[in-house]
Parts: structure tokens; C-alpha cells; sequence
């Protein structure tokens, strides 16, 4: 069992016992501070927030709720447990013993995606650090600040591989994930959607339902990870992210919940009597769901790859849950990928490496239906007859073999001008935005208080009630 000690990075990886690698952190640690004051929430932080800090790595108490103001947040560094006798999950070298150290080949590969991985974790701060002045209820409010504190804990959690493991590049990266900004054109963030806004309630809940759980399977795919450090990193991410796709399949559902208990209330159907109601109408959330449903299919790259296929067959990233899997090595097989071309779909035989990317979007595809199915059970269970549905995959994609084509939501070739008369129907319109922004002009800061466009949620948080001063926020 790893001791958790209680060093200025509160840690389970024996810091102290590495002054070079301790004092580079140490290093580090201001100027993260620094970015989250200059990017993390704004107009919080001196407010005491009811916040769970992860304090170990054991399953049953890992974590400690108690309030804490954010920048004094315990950000630490924590590894799973090691498995003993762990060996190499899938590829080439299936079988041999994982590696505690960077083999010299796999060094820029290795880097490259911790970097990817690590990139994202501000990002997601950087997107929803105006959403609090805009919250729904307190109760939300702490739910979002747990969140991108968590997303800073994750960025620490790749910065110390960097530092680690990487020496002086590593070194350098660190501090770079620190200077790109979100949306920024001159200093982006690296992966598509991490550029786009999230700048409403209705965004964020879609995004933590569908770019965390992006999050999710990159997790468990690097899970896998022969550089087992890598792997006991991300084992104990994937602890904390099931929470915020808690929060983003619950913020859908109480979303949904709403509009369709008072449609069925006050007998209404059409978007703009649901409007009337000061409701998000269900057209309306269907079109948010096919927008971060597609940005978050591009982050799993493209369908066929050479950097997947050869991450897999170094054992550098695997398939969610590999050992569910029968054939590790992967040679032998091949994967029926649909596509088009010369304007026809086509089935092709892809060697299964080359496909892994869609390997684990078919599981993410898969993973999201089951979310939507419960969307639309709560739906149904008014009366109302609406169905979310996701699109198609090749539906408004800009990585991968549908990229540079046009579809409509149900996968069919379209042209250009077809897919622009149809935006509007398809993916949410400036007026849209408008409208779903106007509801939320007022924050709800009274820990009484709900919105009026959303249903409470079940139950509190750990076990408090849903009226707790979850923030203590001096209006
Ligand atoms: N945007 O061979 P391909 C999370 C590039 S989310 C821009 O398919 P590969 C979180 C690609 O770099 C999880 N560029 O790429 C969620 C490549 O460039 P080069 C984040 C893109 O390497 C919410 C080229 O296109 N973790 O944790 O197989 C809140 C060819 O593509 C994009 C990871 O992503 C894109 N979307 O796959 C907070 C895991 N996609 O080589 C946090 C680490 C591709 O031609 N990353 N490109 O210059 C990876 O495993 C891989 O880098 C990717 C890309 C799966 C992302
Ligand atoms: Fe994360
Ligand atoms: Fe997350």
C-alpha cells in the first residue's frame, strides 16, 4: 500500500526522496498557480468551496470533502498501486515486462501523446472558467468547480511524467502547457474541440457528457500503456473523471426532465411555446448534443492511422480494457471500415491496427447511446414524444476520412450548399445561443434556489442535502 505523506505536493511516489525531481516541481508549482488564477474560475477564488481532495489511492476513501478555497486546493500526485509482475498488454512485445523507464525509441512518441493528454486538462478550465457567473444553482456551481479542479489535478498528473521522465524537453513541455490558451490563434490548445467555447450551461453539460468521455476512453486505452508509470497515472484520472460524466449525464437529464415535465404540464409541443416558458426546447438540445457529439468523435483521430497501429504495436497504448479483448497481437485480423469514396459507400478491409482509433470510437459510440437511451426514457415518461438521437458518424467531421465532405445527420453524402441550407436544423444557430444564454443572464447564488430551466437533482452530495451551501459566495 502507498503511503501518502504530506509534503508541500502532497504525493504517493516517495517525492522527498528525489530532491532534483522535488525542486523541479516545486519549480513548477507557482507558475501553475499563476495559471489558475490568471484562467481558472473567475470571480471565485477566494470563496470557500465544499470540494472533494484526493488523499490516496486506495478505492474505499480516497477522497476528503471539506470546504476549501481553490488556489489553496491540495493538488497532488497519485499513482495506482503498482501490479506485481505486470507485462506488456498488447503488440509486439505481449507478454514481456512493462517498462518503469522511457525506452530511448518510444521517448518522442511517449511524450508526444502524455502531452496530447496533458493539454487538455487546462483547457477544459480555460473554456468554463466564465460559467460560474452563471450557474444554475449552488449546487451546480461546486459540481463545476470540482470538475476543473480535478482538470488541474490531471494536468499535474502529466507534468510529473513530464518532469520525471523526460528530462530537460520534459521540462519545457511543462511549461508550455501552461502558455497555449484555449480558442487563442496565435498559442492554441492541441486537439479541436479543447478550442471551442463552452460558454453556457446547456455547452458544459454536453461537453462533460461528451469530451470527458473522450476523456474516459483515452484513459483506459493509455491504461494500458506498457510505460506502467503512465498506466498507474491514468488508472487513478479515470477515479475521478467518473464524476464529471456524472455531471454531465445528470445536467442533461435534469435539463430534459424539465422541459418535458412542463410540456406535459401545460400541454405544449412546439419549441416556441416551450421557449415561452423560459425552457430550452428539445430541437434546441438536439442540436447541441450533434455538435459535441461529432467535435468529440474527432478527438479519437483518424480511422485508419499509422500512429495508432504503431502505438498499439509497441505497447504504448492498447484498447479500453485490452484483457477483454482475445487477440493482443492484432496481425491477423482486419476491421470492416465503411467509407466513401468517388462518392459511393464502400466496406473496406482495414488491418485492425491501422483501425484502432475506431476500435475505441465504436466503444464511445456505443458508451454515449446508452446515456441518450436514459435521456429518452425521461422523456418519455411525461408523455412527450421527442427522441434525442446521436448523428451519424460522418456527420460534421474535420478529422478522418468523412473530413472535407458534407453529411446529413443520418450519414448520407450530401453537397456543400445542402449541408448550409440544413445547418441550422442540424447545429445550434447564433440565435440559439442567444436565446439559451438569456436564460442564464441571472446566476443563482442562494443555495435555495434552482433555475427555472432545469429539474433539481436527486440527491445532494455526500449525503448532504441539495440546499447546502455547497459555495460560499459573498454576492
Ligand atoms: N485535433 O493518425 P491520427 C480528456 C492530428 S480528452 C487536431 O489519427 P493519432 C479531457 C494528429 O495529431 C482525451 N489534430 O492521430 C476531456 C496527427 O498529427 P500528425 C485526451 C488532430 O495520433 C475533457 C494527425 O492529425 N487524450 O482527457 O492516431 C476535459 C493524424 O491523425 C486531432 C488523448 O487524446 C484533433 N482532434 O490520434 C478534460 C490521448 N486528431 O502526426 C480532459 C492522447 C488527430 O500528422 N492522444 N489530429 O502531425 C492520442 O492518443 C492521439 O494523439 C489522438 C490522435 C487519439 C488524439
Ligand atoms: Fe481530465
Ligand atoms: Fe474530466
Amino acid at each position: 500500500m502507498s503511503q501518502v505523506n504530506d509534503d508541500k505536493i502532497p504525493n504517493n511516489v516517495h517525492l522527498a526522496d528525489d530532491k532534483r525531481l522535488q525542486r523541479a516541481l516545486e519549480a513548477w508549482q507557482p507558475n501553475y498557480i499563476n495559471w489558475w488564477k490568471e484562467m481558472g474560475p473567475v470571480g471565485f477564488q477566494d470563496d470557500q468551496v465544499f470540494l472533494r481532495t484526493a488523499i490516496s489511492v486506495e478505492s474505499d476513501g480516497w477522497a476528503n470533502f471539506d470546504y476549501v478555497k481553490m488556489p489553496d486546493y491540495r493538488w497532488g500526485i497519485f499513482l495506482a498501486d503498482p501490479v506485481k509482475d505486470r507485462t506488456i498488454a498488447c503488440g509486439d512485445d505481449f507478454g514481456k515486462p512493462v517498462w518503469q523507464q522511457v525506452p530511448g525509441e518510444h521517448r518522442n512518441t511517449l511524450r508526444r501523446l502524455i502531452v496530447t493528454q496533458g493539454d487538455t486538462e487546462p483547457a477544459s478550465v480555460e473554456q468554463q472558467r466564465l460559467l460560474g457567473q452563471t450557474c444554475p444553482s449552488v449546487y451546480d456551481l461546486r459540481n463545476l468547480f470540482q470538475v476543473n479542479v480535478e482538470e488541474g489535478r490531471h494536468l499535474w498528473a502529466m507534468v510529473y511524467l513530464l518532469h520525471s521522465h523526460f528530462g530537460r524537453d520534459g521540462r519545457e513541455e511543462a511549461e508550455s502547457l501552461l502558455e497555449r490558451r484555449s480558442g487563442d490563434a496565435d498559442k492554441p490548445r492541441l486537439l479541436g474541440a479543447f478550442n471551442e467555447p463552452c460558454s453556457d450551461w446547456l455547452s458544459f453539460f454536453m461537453f462533460t457528457f461528451f469530451t470527458d468521455r473522450d476523456g474516459k476512453y483515452q484513459l483506459l486505452a493509455l491504461a494500458e500503456s506498457a510505460f506502467d508509470p503512465l498506466s498507474r497515472t491514468t488508472r487513478f484520472m479515470l477515479t475521478e473523471e467518473a464524476h464529471h460524466m456524472f455531471v454531465g449525464e445528470t445536467g442533461v437529464l435534469r435539463v430534459v426532465e424539465r422541459t418535458a415535465s412542463q410540456m406535459a404540464a401545460h400541454k405544449v409541443e412546439s419549441p416556441d411555446q416551450v421557449r415561452a416558458l423560459g425552457l430550452i426546447d428539445l430541437p434546441t438540445m438536439q442540436r447541441y448534443l450533434n455538435l459535441w457529439f461529432s467535435l468529440s468523435l474527432d478527438l479519437f483521430g483518424g480511422e485508419v492511422s499509422s500512429n495508432a497501429a504503431s502505438y498499439f504495436a509497441s505497447g504504448i497504448k492498447g484498447r479500453a480494457k485490452e484483457a477483454s479483448h482475445e487477440d493482443h497481437i492484432a496481425l491477423s485480423s482486419s476491421y470492416a471500415m465503411q467509407r466513401f469514396q468517388d462518392g459511393r459507400l464502400t466496406t473496406d478491409e482495414v488491418p485492425l491496427r491501422n483501425a484502432m482509433n475506431e476500435v475505441l470510437r465504436d466503444e464511445y459510440v456505443e458508451d454515449c447511446q446508452r446515456g441518450v437511451d436514459k435521456w429518452n426514457r425521461a422523456i418519455a415518461a411525461h408523455g412527450v414524444a421527442f427522441e434525442l438521437t446521436l448523428p451519424s458518424r460522418r456527420f460534421h467531421r474535420h478529422v478522418g476520412i468523412h473530413s472535407g465532405m458534407s453529411f446529413d445527420r443520418a450519414g448520407n453524402l450530401i453537397t456543400s450548399e445542402e449541408f448550409a441550407a440544413s445547418r441550422s436544423d442540424w447545429l445550434p444557430t447564433e440565435a440559439d445561443k442567444t436565446y439559451v444564454k438569456s436564460l442564464m443572464t441571472k446566476p443563482v447564488y442562494d443555495p435555495k434556489q434552482m433555475a427555472n430551466w432545469i429539474a433539481p437533482p436527486k440527491q445532494g452530495i455526500k449525503g448532504r442535502p441539495i440546499e447546502f451551501e455547497y459555495v460560499r459566495h459573498e454576492v
